[in-house]
């Protein structure tokens, strides 16, 4: 570079790079190039700053408007693009181009989120996890907006504010951020017992997963499936994702929050840096009328699921995330979706919730995007071609030509025309009824399902349920709302009830909630548990490592590669970063310090050393802490060459520990790291002698 390029104008005598001909030349919004970025114009060296300066004005007004408002609910969230592969012709049931023949790429980007905590909260509080994806088809935008549970609190529309209300922080306080466990929840919850089945969810290990990559995702309204003669059927979306469903314990998500804030997001956006991509399967459950009315409650009940024992999903196809955003906030917070945004080949049910939801994201958009040309913003633009005669707004970014902005006319001969045969047609659903303000009957029953969710998990999933209701109404200062929310627990199950009163310290006597109808005995649905359905993997997972000088470099090497043929990652931690030194003096690069590498962070450890570095670590605070917790959160630990200065001995005692003495030992560990959570570990006996 040419010295004489360089320049330095502050006076601390740092030099600013000047353009060379290798740079883009440093321009305002218009174009204008700038000279010089370091200083305001001023009149005099030391005097005041102009008000002719634009090119200072229009950097600080810029700035200064750099946010724009969060999305009232989901406003945490990171997003991928992807692609979605159609496996199968669909036109049996639906007309959609993208369903039409197998092989058939669409493009789409997917955005997961929390729902409670604002734009900057952490990624693992109890809560519900959207999953929206954008289908950015031939014949239009498909949004399917989900969550990451089957069912939702509460029935109609009418109530989504409310309820919103209830689970954000309380409006006198402004606290807790993120979290369901405070009397406003639990007061909404006991008035309004539509809530019981989605509760069970929000308080099972759905609400705390180990990773997006890793979950399922819903639909949860019933849509329907239109097929290019008109016939319509029900329908219900399942997303299934490859890698298996896998949650964390909620000590570890206590913990998780605070050693990695960004927890879920950093997952995401390394593994599809990494060529790990996500995937994940869609269902469709596909219901006819017939059977629709033959259901044991109303399919338009946005609290109730279709068990899939009863109707089985129909796998159409897969979703790929392969690219992470370019920019988080051009594309992860500008995205729009909305429920409306449907293409030909579905249509909406009457669910009460779904019918609100098709008012509620546009105007939301409007409020957060500031016009109605949001669509044009490059993340939310079709990637079809579109016409209309729709003009002007704010931020208008197209530049129409022609005389004709409007239609039917004879000033634009070739401008855009509808279609009968290939336009969006509704679903012809004859309607001749009274005008009310009333919930159906066959909305009632609010706690059958409820029952039938808790009956169907596995056993750890209920002590997990029970601890949770423990845990959360715990926080309630409120005794009547407690006992209020017990009472309605006692007619999901008295057990459960029974189970979180004690664990309240309440010894007196709950009175049971009077439901408005007796609840069903369903038959259990083994396919709603989140344990033992997917094969045992550790593809995708993180195995943290941690080395003490003098350590067997034989047994490093062995785990190094089976982990990554297991499809896994492995992360060395050490007491420092740098390099860690094994017994035949090889240096290892260290990935992390042991201060900011907790085992929370993994989902499967071991330790490894000699005695030189074995003394160093026992003299670290984090080192008990580190097996402890792993211990207790019910992870595949191997231990190779530690004596017994910290009781270690005592845990390969213990399914899930175990003892690496040469490199053959590791096959072992990696079985049992693969089934995740070791969920026979007597956690009972203490670590150290
Ligand atoms: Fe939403 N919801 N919602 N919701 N929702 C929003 O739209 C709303 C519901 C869901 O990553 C908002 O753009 C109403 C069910 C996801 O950008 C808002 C009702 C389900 C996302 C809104 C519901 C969802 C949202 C806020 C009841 C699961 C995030 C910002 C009638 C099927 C999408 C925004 C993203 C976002 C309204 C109920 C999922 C305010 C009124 C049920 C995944 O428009």
């Amino acid at each position: 570079m040419n010295d004489s390029k360089i320049k330095t104008k502050t006076p601390g005598g740092e030099t600013h790079q000047n353009a060379t001909e290798e740079n883009a030349l440093l321009t305002t919004n218009l174009g204008v190039p700038i000279a010089d970025n370091q200083n305001s114009l001023k009149g005099g060296k030391r005097g005041p700053t102009l008000l002719e300066d634009f090119i200072l004005r229009e950097k600080i007004t810029h700035f200064d408007h750099e946010r724009i408002p969060e999305r009232v609910v989901h406003a945490r969230g990171s997003a991928a693009h992807g692609v979605f592969e159609c496996y199968k012709a669909m036109s049996h049931v639906t007309s959609a181009h993208f369903l039409s023949a197998p092989g058939l790429l669409t493009p789409v980007f997917t955005r997961f989120s929390t729902v409670a905590g604002g734009a900057g909260s952490v990624d693992l509080p109890r809560d519900v996890r959207g999953f929206a994806v954008k289908f950015y088809t031939q014949e239009g935008n498909f949004d399917l907006v989900g969550n990451n549970i089957p069912v939702f609190f509460v029935q109609d529309a009418m109530k989504f504010p409310d309820l919103v209300h209830a689970v954000k922080m309380e409006a006198d306080r402004g606290y807790p951020q993120n979290a369901s466990a405070h009397d406003t929840f639990w007061d909404f919850v006991n008035h309004m017992p539509e809530t019981m089945h989605m509760v069970m969810w929000a308080m099972s290990d759905r609400a705390i997963p180990r990773s997006y990559r890793m979950m399922e995702g819903f639909g949860v309204n019933t849509f329907r499936l239109i097929t290019a003669e008109g016939e319509s059927r029900f329908v219900k979306f399942h997303w299934r994702p490859l890698l298996g469903t896998a949650s964390v314990l909620w000590d570890e998500a206590v913990k998780i929050c605070g050693a990695d804030q960004d927890f879920h997001r950093r997952d995401l956006f390394e593994a599809i840096e990494d060529g790990a991509f996500p995937e994940y399967e869609l269902g469709l459950q596909i219901v006819d009328e017939e059977m629709a009315e033959s259901l044991p409650f109303d399919i338009l009940d946005a609290t109730k699921l279709i068990p899939e024992e009863l109707v089985p999903l129909e796998i159409v196809g897969k979703m790929t995330l392969n690219r992470n955003p370019d920019n988080f906030f051009a594309e992860t917070e500008q995205v729009a979706f909305c429920p409306s945004h449907l293409v030909p080949g579905f249509d909406f049910s009457n669910d009460p919730l779904l019918q609100g939801r098709l008012f509620s994201y546009l105007d939301t958009q409007l409020s957060r995007l500031g016009s109605p040309n949001f669509q044009q913003i490059p993340i939310n633009k079709p990637r079809c071609p579109f016409a209309n005669f729709q003009r002007d707004g704010h931020m208008q970014m197209s530049i129409p030509s022609g005389r004709g902005n409007y239609e039917p006319n004879s000033t634009q001969p070739l401008g855009p025309r509808e279609s009968a045969e290939r336009g969006f047609v509704s679903h012809a659903e004859p309607l001749e009824e009274t005008k009310v303000r009333l919930r159906s009957e066959s909305f009632a029953d609010h706690y059958s399902q409820a029952r039938m969710f808790f009956h169907s998990v596995t056993p750890q999933e209920r002590t997990h349920i029970e601890m949770a209701f423990g845990f959360e109404l715990g926080k309630v200062e409120s005794e009547k709302i407690r006992l209020g929310v017990l009472g309605h627990l006692s007619v999901v199950d008295e057990n459960l009830c029974a189970a979180v009163a004690q664990r309240l310290g309440i010894t007196d006597k709950i009175e049971r909630a009077r439901p408005a109808v007796k609840p069903k005995d369903l038959e259990a649905s083994p396919a709603l548990r989140l344990y033992g359905r997917y094969a045992p993997t550790l593809e995708g997972r993180t195995v943290g490592v941690l080395l003490g000088d003098g350590f067997a470099g034989g047994l490093l090497h062995e785990l190094a590669a089976r982990v990554s043929e297991e499809k896994a990652s492995l992360k060395r931690i050490a007491l420092r970063r740098g390099h860690v030194t094994d017994a035949q003096g090889e240096a290892h690069g260290v990935d992390a310090a042991l201060e900011a590498a907790p085992s929370v962070l993994f989902d499967a450890v071991v330790v490894l050393s000699g005695p030189s570095g074995e003394a160093q670590l026992a003299g670290d605070p984090d080192f008990q802490p580190f097996l402890s917790d792993a211990f207790r959160h019910r992870k595949a630990i191997g231990l190779g060459g530690l004596s017994d200065f910290a009781g270690v001995a005592k845990l390969p005692k213990q399914q899930g520990v175990f003892l690496l003495r040469e490199p053959a030992d590791v096959a072992a560990w990696i079985e049992a790291a693969r089934e995740g959570k070791q969920w026979t570990r007597d956690l009972s006996l203490p670590l150290r002698a």
